[in-house]
């Protein structure tokens, strides 16, 4: 995270195409509709990149899992700017739906972290994230650098449209001092590790959180499920009573991503539902909310940032949860069964 940061994705990379953004300022002018698409993880940055895109520029923004783009017809006129989100490069949905836009016509710039990986060689441009190798089937640090660099995109874009200079200044302070936070929650994995011993033989978990937080909530139930072979769904908090509400009882544990912002009165009221129904609650919240100890069997308080931020920070708690989890199961959390780094048919 450190690396992608230090600006070092606004220099060329020698053979590499993904030149950085500085390099693509006339395309990310111009554009006046953005799509993103990729899978899994990546997937659930690119939502994040949807939520931070539309709030600094205003400029509309469409997610798609690269695993359908690439069967259906999407439409896609000129000024439309697709960017492709691939950890590996080489995962063949994510290929194929770079293709399928740059045949349409689309200019496509990709965010990959193998250097010279075939998404990075077919984009026309885009951003390397220089996160180091994951040695890990199940991508960590990839969703923290993707989500930045995305916050950056954001930030570039918003600077040419409707954020002014203090604004830009301030939310670029508070990108930098994300590392240091990080560094904080990582301090909690003993206390975390605690927590997942209690749930290490559930079948079932939930996963809810609202707004910048529902896809972590998405994102930390993929976690769970490729590593711990867990079931697990993430919601956005407000479906909850739409269906997931009928599951909840003492057997399926809920993790909700409730930090004090201006939605928490909102995810506390879940809480209360859930909480009524006997379900067991772990929240992940800000260090300065004291409500939820009443209600939650576990809290993990995590630093406050910029909301836009969040996922940044919330992310890394249900990582942990999930890699506690799975190893306490026995798992091989780095090659986990079935999954492949890169999915390539
Ligand atoms: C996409 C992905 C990862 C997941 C696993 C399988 O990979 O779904 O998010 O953790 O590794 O592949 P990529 O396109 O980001 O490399």
């Amino acid at each position: 995270l450190r690396n992608t940061m230090r600006g070092r994705l606004l220099f060329a990379d020698g053979s590499a195409k993904l030149a950085g953004l500085d390099a693509n300022r006339l395309e990310l002018r111009n554009l006046n509709r953005i799509i993103i698409t990729a899978c899994g993880t990546s997937y659930y940055a690119g939502m994040v990149g949807e939520y931070l895109i539309e709030d600094l520029a205003g400029v509309p923004v469409e997610v798609e899992y690269a695993s359908e783009f690439r069967y259906r017809n999407p439409i896609i006129k000129p000024g439309t700017l697709v960017f492709v989100i691939s950890q590996s490069g080489e995962t063949a949905d994510t290929l194929a739906a770079l293709r399928e836009a740059q045949t349409k016509g689309a200019t496509v710039l990709g965010i990959c972290n193998a250097v010279g990986s075939t998404i990075a060689r077919e984009s026309n441009g885009g951003v390397y994230l220089h996160a180091g190798p994951e040695i890990g089937v199940a991508s960590t640090k990839a969703f923290s650098s993707q989500v930045t660099v995305l916050a950056m995109v954001a930030l570039l874009l918003g600077r040419e449209r409707r954020v002014s200079a203090e604004q830009g200044i301030e939310f670029a302070h508070a990108i930098a001092k994300i590392p240091e936070q990080i560094e904080e929650i990582l301090k909690l994995s003993d206390k975390i590790r605690e927590i997942a011993k209690k749930y290490v033989n559930a079948h079932n978990f939930l996963y809810l959180g609202r707004h910048y937080n529902y896809p972590v909530a998405m994102e930390g139930a993929l976690k769970l499920k490729e590593i711990s072979y867990i079931h697990a769904e993430g919601y956005p908090a407000a479906e909850m009573k739409h269906g997931p509400i009928a599951l909840i009882d003492e057997n399926m544990p809920v993790v909700v991503i409730a930090p004090k912002d201006s939605l928490f009165d909102k995810v506390l009221s879940n809480v209360r539902e859930i909480k009524a129904r006997g379900g067991r609650i772990i929240a992940v919240t800000t260090e300065d909310c004291t409500e939820l100890s009443d209600y939650a069997d576990d809290v993990i308080y995590v630093p406050k940032v910029n909301s836009m931020l969040m996922p940044l920070i919330t992310c890394v708690p249900l990582q942990l949860l999930a890699y506690h989890i799975a190893v306490l199961r026995g798992n091989d959390v780095d090659q986990p069964r079935n999954l492949a780094k890169s999915v390539t048919v």
